[in-house]
């Protein structure tokens, strides 16, 4: 080796510990960073001590993803709005929840929690019990026979022996016009409706009586894609407003749960994002009825969440004070799914 050539491997052997000694200092700083942010987290969730502990420490953290939020949307926290020409030509995603054409006739919405139900000629003693109507498909319309066993008790030895939770749905399945709940990759929702639970009934036409609204924001995937859309239908905060929650201690409860017909599909949202301007019930898309896939009759739109929150084919919205369970959360997504 000449001197040449020593100096050029003296040189960037010098080169490369100068960078890995950068690179070592910047992973130390990006380290150093996410340790304190996580241990700010585990600290305030440790020491929070409202309500029990865990909740309060989320609590805080939604809080402040809704304050980030309104950072970067300005006061009002308004999603971006384009002009008609922007509108892209639709595609479709995520048919969970919507295995069989419902009969459109048939649909009612479940509306759950709202205060004095009794007094409204909406009210049912039991909504669970309203029978969906699916039009004929390949699939049997009683229990679905490919029933599956949850994924995490699958792979033992042997013939599975039911767990109470699939007697349990089944039972509840018969009882309620909810078929294939559960049947899904995420199995049952822990938020569902008890058998004789009394609420409120809304035809479309119910609906009909808000103040029609039309939005064109963009829609973004999870999976990486995003489409500009033209939306109508009505604010939830407007149904809100003319079927408010009935108050639990005093207060307003925290949450609002939809779910579809089958009880297979199912999101929670909070306050905050059920009351935002831009949360649509979607009845059109890009100025036609809503399809079927895109969710008939009634869909949820939020430009303020990612699509797996847009839930499509609503048969039920829930006022609750429990955080309600989570579709994709089940599978390791974010319960906020904030954008
Ligand atoms: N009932 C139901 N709603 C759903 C889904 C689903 O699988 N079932 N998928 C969600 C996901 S992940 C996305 S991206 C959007 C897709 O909406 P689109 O079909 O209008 O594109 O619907 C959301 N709502
Ligand atoms: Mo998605």
């Amino acid at each position: 080796m000449d001197e040449n050539e020593r100096a050029v491997m003296e040189g960037d052997a010098a080169q490369v510990k100068r960078a890995s000694a950068r690179r070592t200092r910047r992973s130390f700083l990006v380290g150093g960073v996410a340790a304190a942010a996580g241990y700010g987290a585990w600290y305030a969730i440790d020491n929070s001590k409202d309500s029990g502990r865990l909740q309060g420490g989320l609590r805080k953290m939604i809080d402040f993803d809704a304050a980030v939020n309104r950072a970067v949307w300005g006061e009002r926290g308004m999603a971006p709005t384009y002009p008609p020409s922007e509108v892209a030509e639709l595609r479709t995603n995520g048919t969970i929840g919507m295995d069989d054409p419902l009969k459109v006739d048939s649909w009612r919405l479940q509306l759950v929690g709202t205060a004095d139900p009794e007094r409204s000629p909406l009210f049912a003693k039991d909504v669970t019990a309203w029978q969906y109507e699916y039009a004929a498909s390949d699939k049997p319309s009683e229990l679905a026979p490919d029933y599956k066993t949850p994924p995490k008790e699958a792979g033992r030895g042997g013939p599975q022996a039911e767990s109470l939770a699939d007697k349990f749905n089944k039972m509840a399945q018969k009882l309620s016009g909810k078929r294939n709940q559960g049947t899904a990759e995420a199995g049952a929702s822990y938020s569902s409706l008890n058998i004789g639970t009394p609420g409120l009934l809304l035809a479309m036409e119910d609906l009909a009586k808000l103040p029609k609204v039309e939005l064109i924001t963009q829609f973004k995937c999870i999976e990486g894609w995003s489409q500009i859309r033209q939306w109508a239908g009505y604010r939830l905060r407007d149904l809100m407003e003319m079927y408010p929650p009935q108050k639990v201690n005093g207060r307003e409860p925290r949450y609002v749960y939809m779910e579809t017909p089958d009880g297979d599909y199912y999101v929670g949202y909070d306050m905050k994002a059920a009351r935002h301007p831009q949360s649509l019930l979607v009845t059109e898309m890009s100025g036609a009825p809503l399809t079927e896939s895109h969710g008939a009759p009634l869909r949820l739109h939020t430009p303020i969440k990612y699509g797996y929150k847009q839930i499509k084919r609503i048969g039920l919205i829930a006022y609750t004070d429990l955080r309600p369970d989570d579709y994709w959360e089940k599978l390791g997504y974010d319960w906020y799914a904030g954008l």
